[in-house]
């Protein structure tokens, strides 16, 4: 059995507040709380669990330097599953910070980023997913992305990755039975019986897979880029999408040369949108290099809002780009219609179904609306609706499931092509496996750290 030291950190944010916390957790909190907090009325000895005491916080030379409410969580009853103490000051941080020394001089160790959370998977608090997605619901900055991981922390995904294990230990079974009798006449059967059952494991895990696309984007905001030529609007959009005049706008074409990042919120979704260089042949040195971001940026784009000038003629760069649209995830919006338009937008894109064009003006803000449920609606139809409503979110999952499913499919591989029973039961050993590193069973030190060297200090 490991041996666990106490750890201490800040756990509020850096910076002044009303209040700030200092976070224990290991064997030797209570004895740390001692040298730290004092009270005539009550010794720290004769705390009950999980009751707020107020008295004084002293320093490491034994001088009073705050008053301040201090709580003891007896193990296994806290975040960490282990004795857990925090102690509320004035958020100060000078005085946090000697809280925090005088935690450290009577033997506390600093804590590492996410090591709280880390001791509250490795004591099965929680499991590695749900971890994660503690992580995930600091994070979050939109409701449904803040929502999912409020899901996940829950452990919904976890139980679905275990109802997936389940099913693969039935089928396990039911394969190993089938190794126990292999008599020629009953072989057939078996062989349609496996596949029968493997069948809609194999459809369920893709489907889940598929979540990724919409689960992703509600997790990290989607990258949105603003793209076109000089001048068509493309700041003046940007600023129109975030609320505020955050980019520069200028009649000059060429005004924008650095990539601007704002972020924004509607329905929900979190969108973090770029502004960029105008796109054109033999700018200036330094614009160039703006046109250069524009087309990185361009590549990896989740979103890409391609915006035209509806006021003057098409370019032959426009005709040009308009005609090797990757419209699964570009929105043309042609700009400036206040002034009327001089083209048809319709004979030069082709969108059926009215969700890939919006006429808007930047400048008076119309059709700005519209863009923004079209922008919302292109995310919500990157997901197949699945019953359950939970959806991946993170690549390691994602890469699990995708191991997953290979192995599944390697099984049915096995079954067709050779008739191999017994590799089946391997394949599908290996399926179970892989999606145990999404709850976390038998996962490695290292990965463990690659996963929680993402958190913040204190939680
Ligand atoms: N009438 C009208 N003018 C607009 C509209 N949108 C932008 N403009 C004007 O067009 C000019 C260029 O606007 P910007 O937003 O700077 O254009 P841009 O695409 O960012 O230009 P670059 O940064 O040079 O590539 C400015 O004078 C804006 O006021 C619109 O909807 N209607
Ligand atoms: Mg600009």
């Amino acid at each position: 059995m490991k041996k666990f030291n106490t750890i201490v950190a800040v756990a509020t944010p850096p910076g002044v507040g009303g209040i700030g916390v200092i976070r224990l957790s290991g064997p030797e909190s209570k004895r740390v709380l001692r040298s730290v907090w004092t009270s005539e009325k009550m010794s720290v000895d004769n705390f009950a669990s999980h009751r707020l005491y107020l008295g004084n916080i002293v320093d490491s030379l034994g001088t009073v330097i705050d008053r301040g409410l201090a709580v003891w969580m007896k193990a296994p009853h806290s975040y960490t599953g282990e004795d857990v103490v925090e102690i509320q000051g004035h958020g100060s941080p000078l005085l946090l910070e000697k809280i925090l020394q005088a935690c450290l001089a009577v033997g506390a160790t600093l804590a590492g980023p996410g090591e709280f959370t880390k001791r509250a998977y490795l004591h099965g608090k929680i499991d590695l997913a749900q971890a994660e997605a503690v992580a995930d619901v600091i994070a979050s900055s939109s409701e449904l992305g803040l929502a999912q991981a409020r899901e996940h922390l829950n452990g919904t995904l976890s139980m679905k990755i275990s109802e997936f294990q389940q099913e693969l230990v039935r089928l396990r079974a039911y394969v190993e039975a089938s190794i126990d009798f292999p008599e020629e006449d009953i072989e057939l059967i078996q062989k349609e019986g496996i596949l029968g059952r493997l069948f809609p494991i194999q459809v369920a895990l893709s489907e889940f897979l598929a979540t990724y696309n919409e689960g992703r984007l509600f997790r990290e905001g989607v990258k949105t880029v603003l793209v076109g030529q000089p001048n068509v609007g493309k700041s003046s959009l940007l600023n129109g999408l975030v609320g505020m005049n955050r980019a520069i706008v200028h009649a000059t074409p060429g005004t924008t040369r650095d990539v601007i990042e704002e972020g924004c919120q509607f329905y929900g979704i979190s969108f973090r949108v770029f502004d960029t260089a105008g796109l054109r042949e033999s700018p200036e040195e330094v614009e160039a290099i703006g046109v250069a971001k524009s087309e990185e940026l361009l590549k990896e784009a989740d979103l890409v809002l391609w915006v035209l000038d509806g006021s003057s003629g098409l370019g032959e760069q426009d005709i040009d780009f308009l005609s090797k649209l990757d419209l699964s995830r570009t929105i043309i919006c042609i700009n400036k219609t206040d002034l009327g338009l001089a083209w048809d937008p319709k004979a030069f894109v082709l969108d059926p179904k009215g969700d890939r064009l919006v006429l808007i003006s930047a400048l008076k803000g119309d059709g700005l609306k519209e863009l923004q449920e079209k922008m919302a609606d292109w995310v919500k139809s990157r997901s197949p609706r699945e019953n359950s409503g939970i959806r991946i979110t993170k690549l390691r999952h994602k890469e699990s499931l995708e191991k997953a499913l290979f192995e599944l499919n390697q099984a049915e591989i096995a079954l067709n092509d050779k008739n191999h029973v017994e590799l089946v039961a391997i394949n599908l050993k290996k399926a179970h496996e892989s999606l145990g590193l999404i709850t976390g069973a038998d996962v490695s030190e290292d990965l463990l750290d690659s996963i929680f060297s993402e958190f913040c200090i204190g939680k």
